[in-house]
């Protein structure tokens, strides 16, 4: 009886970890648990929160630029969970994604004294000084969606392993590309960590399997996040590449300026990479009038959300980022920290979910 019960619950694991991966979105694992309403916009401040139980202090998240629609509902689900808990949350939004504009951040919530601050690194090791700074001041740093180096955070909350995002996307590009030609990736600023991170595991996936020989890389642009600079990159990227056959923008800002101009221009190029299915349902479709076949996201409201318990048990002394720790997210359920790529430690929200014209029409309200 025993040993029926253990394969049975074998059996459901195995499933489940089939079912992971680069798997398509199903409102299930991926929708947020409720619509919230609340729309963080730059430096906002929660409304007051009845004192609680658990959580009551003040817990930030700096992201990494102020118009980005995907940082916008990170933030919302952070202020979500810190309510949630009776906690205040402050949303800071910098001008722009460089690292200085969050160093001044930084030091305002440092002279605000909050309780955590969880950031979307615009830089690896440039904010060492800074977070170090607020560490010595008794706030909990952990990064969020982007990193920094391990000096500079107790945790890192990642949306999905690194190598997985770097594999589902690896394998995107082949499928679209039919195995073979050139192909260019349109990132994010050219010190965004977590851009960066997958950038290096796309490459050396490609580099060590024989697969991907016949595929090239040709460039690597930046579009700094911002819509026109992706617009601009992606026209010089078809201006300079006559052959080229797929563009892989793993950032949502990238890839939707990358979609209009591909779909408008009616060309022959194709996309894929990580988007907002509200932004991209219109260029979501297998025939010629779409330039996205297909494409990879998680549920940027969880990642904030996970975010704000992350930050609620480092503040509170539920776990101090070792790997092993463990916490309760609320309804997103139990996590452990483990041990990441970096030398640091990193709590991972889910798999990436693939989004295509079977599901991109149920998920285009949802973010
Ligand atoms: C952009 C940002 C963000 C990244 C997503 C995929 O919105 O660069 O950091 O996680 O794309």
């Amino acid at each position: 009886m025993k040993k029926k019960v253990i394969s049975v619950l074998l059996c459901a694991a195995m499933t489940a970890v089939l079912l992971a991966g680069c798997g398509n979105a199903s409102q299930e694992a991926a929708a947020p648990a409720e619509e919230s309403t609340s729309e963080p916009e730059a430096a906002q401040t929660s409304e007051e929160a009845p004192a609680a139980e658990s959580g009551s202090g003040t817990y930030a998240i700096i992201t990494k630029s102020a118009g980005n629609p995907y940082n916008e509902k990170e933030a919302e689900g952070f202020v979500k969970a810190v309510e949630e808990m009776g906690g205040k949350a402050i949303v800071q939004h910098p001008e722009s994604a460089t690292a200085d504009a969050q160093i001044s951040v930084i030091q305002s919530l440092i002279s605000q004294g909050v309780d955590s601050i969880a950031i979307a690194g615009n830089d690896v090791n440039a904010l060492q000084a800074s977070l170090e700074e607020a560490a010595a001041a008794g706030i909990k740093v952990c990064s969020i969606d982007s990193s920094v180096n391990p000096e500079s955070r107790l945790t890192h909350v990642n949306q999905a392993g690194t190598t997985e995002i770097g594999q589902c996307l690896m394998d995107a590009v082949y499928d679209i590309a039919g195995g073979a030609g050139q192909w260019a990736i349109l990132s994010a600023t050219s010190q965004a960590a977590n851009q960066n991170a997958w950038i290096d595991a796309m490459k050396k996936i490609m580099e060590e399997d024989d697969k991907y020989a016949n595929l090239e890389l040709v460039e690597v642009a930046y579009g700094d996040d911002e819509p026109q600079k992706s617009t601009d990159q992606t026209q010089a990227l078809l201006a300079n590449y006559p052959d080229l056959k797929v563009i892989c923008a793993p950032t949502t800002v990238g890839i939707a300026a990358a979609a209009k101009v591909l779909q408008d221009q009616k060309s022959p190029v194709k996309l894929t990479g990580l988007g907002l299915p509200s932004e991209m349902a219109e260029y979501i479709g297998d025939d010629d009038a779409h330039s996205c076949p297909y494409m990879f996201l998680w549920n940027p409201i969880d990642i904030g959300r996970l975010g704000g318990y992350t930050s609620i048990a480092l503040a509170k002394g539920e776990i101090g980022g070792a790997a092993g720790d463990t916490f309760t997210a609320g309804d997103l359920g139990n996590y452990t920290i483990v041990e990441a790529g970096d030398g640091g430690t990193e709590v991972i929200l889910g798999p990436p979910y693939k989004f295509d014209p079977s599901n991109i029409e149920e998920w285009k309200t949802v973010y």
